[in-house]
């Protein structure tokens, strides 16, 4: 036998190479479709677009497609077939870092008349750096005429704790929460700063009539609600039209409030958790003047994202989904009025990734994204 034929031809090394990659690419290309059983309902979860970093929120435009943000600093928009635009210019400079980077997107109720776009982002600046939030026009794939509206006072040094959500209210006025900063959290206390709060701004980032400490010497006028460490979830109540929001607690103590003008939930005076380093915090968990929480976890789940299903997904309608990032779960709750009264933990075993953003798209599906190094848009849809 010649040794020289079990030497491989490099030529036909090539060949196998290329129909291997052609074969993975398929793969790829074909949806990965999940089975999902609540219990309520069967579903499908599939992939919409893989390879982002990091994502943190989503907007749908009135077309299907959906804006996404990256925390890095890039805001792209993917499109219903999984393509994804390369980044969209016009997005302000972000302190990239830890918690920190681009956060929420949201459209102007009014946006297919005048295209205005909000993002929130952690805006460096002197002394450190705060949430944000700028506006732009979107003209195909950037962002124009864009200004800062809105930057939380004051700026800090820290990489921990910038909330931040962005949610249009019934009259068009524009709900931000914001995070109490992590080491500055007694702030979260008192008016004379924006730390741990749920602001209340017009679109153009002035302050609204009604606002609760407007007018009162000393307090910032944007303040809406106090007491807050940092909220990544808030959503409109499909029937009151009030703010639920939940917040991430410390070890322990993650809740849920409705965001009421001049209300005080109580971070960090009350509150279910301890400290990382264990040991109590504060004066315990009820305080006269301060809200209780509708519902708290303990351990914490490290909420983000936050939705009211409509009916478009039967067996879930009413219900609240809130995307867990430290179990890999996605969090359905049912509830009675102001109560939840069921818990159930999804998704855990299915998708393995952490959850950050929940959304109901144009075409009634569920979306979510994965707080991933290759994070993902998913859609969750009823089996049948
Ligand atoms: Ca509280």
């Amino acid at each position: 036998m010649n040794r020289n034929s079990v030497v491989i031809n490099p030529l036909w090394f090539l060949v196998v190479a290329v129909v291997w990659a052609a074969g993975l690419m398929a793969t790829a290309q074909a949806q990965e479709v999940v089975a999902v059983r609540s219990e309520k309902l069967e579903l499908r979860l599939e992939t919409v677009a893989a390879g982002l970093e990091h994502p943190w929120g989503m907007a749908f435009l009135p077309d299907g497609r959906v804006l996404v943000t990256e925390r890095p600093g890039r805001l792209r928009i993917a499109a219903t077939d999984g393509s994804l635009s390369t980044p969209l210019d016009g997005v302000p400079p972000v302190a990239a870092g830890g918690q920190g980077g681009l956060l929420d997107v949201a459209l102007h109720p009014g946006f297919a008349d005048n295209g205005l776009v909000y993002l929130s982002y952690s805006e460096p600046g002197e002394g450190g750096n705060s949430t944000a939030v700028a506006r732009g026009r979107l003209d195909g794939n950037a962002l124009r005429e864009v200004e800062v509206i809105f930057s939380q006072q004051p700026k800090f040094d820290s990489s921990a704790h910038f909330g931040s959500r962005l949610v249009f209210a019934r009259d068009g006025t524009l709900f931000v929460t914001l995070g109490e900063r992590f080491k500055r959290r007694d702030d979260a206390q008192t008016l004379d700063n924006h730390h741990g709060k749920v602001v209340r701004i017009n679109d153009d980032g002035s302050v609204p009539e009604g606002n609760p400490f407007a007018g009162r010497a000393g307090a910032l006028p944007q303040i809406w609600s106090i007491g807050h460490r940092n909220l990544q979830g808030a959503a409109l109540h499909p029937q009151t039209g009030e703010l639920w929001t939940h917040e991430h607690g410390p070890s322990g103590g993650d809740e849920i409030n409705i965001s009421r003008a001049g209300h005080n939930y109580g971070w960090p005076v009350i509150t279910y958790g301890k400290e990382y380093i264990g040991g109590s915090i504060g004066e315990g968990t009820h305080k006269a003047g301060m809200e209780q929480p509708l519902h708290r976890w303990v351990p914490s789940i490290s909420p983000s994202g936050m939705l009211f299903v409509d009916e478009r997904i039967p067996g879930w309608q009413g219900n609240l989904l809130i995307g867990s990032l430290k179990f890999d779960q996605l969090v359905r709750l049912e509830l009675d009025g102001e109560r939840v009264v069921h818990e159930e933990r999804l998704l855990k075993k299915e998708l393995g990734e952490r959850i950050r953003d929940v959304a109901q798209g144009p075409d009634g599906a569920i979306y979510l994204l994965t707080d991933e190094r290759k994070g993902r848009l998913l859609r969750l849809v009823p089996a049948n």
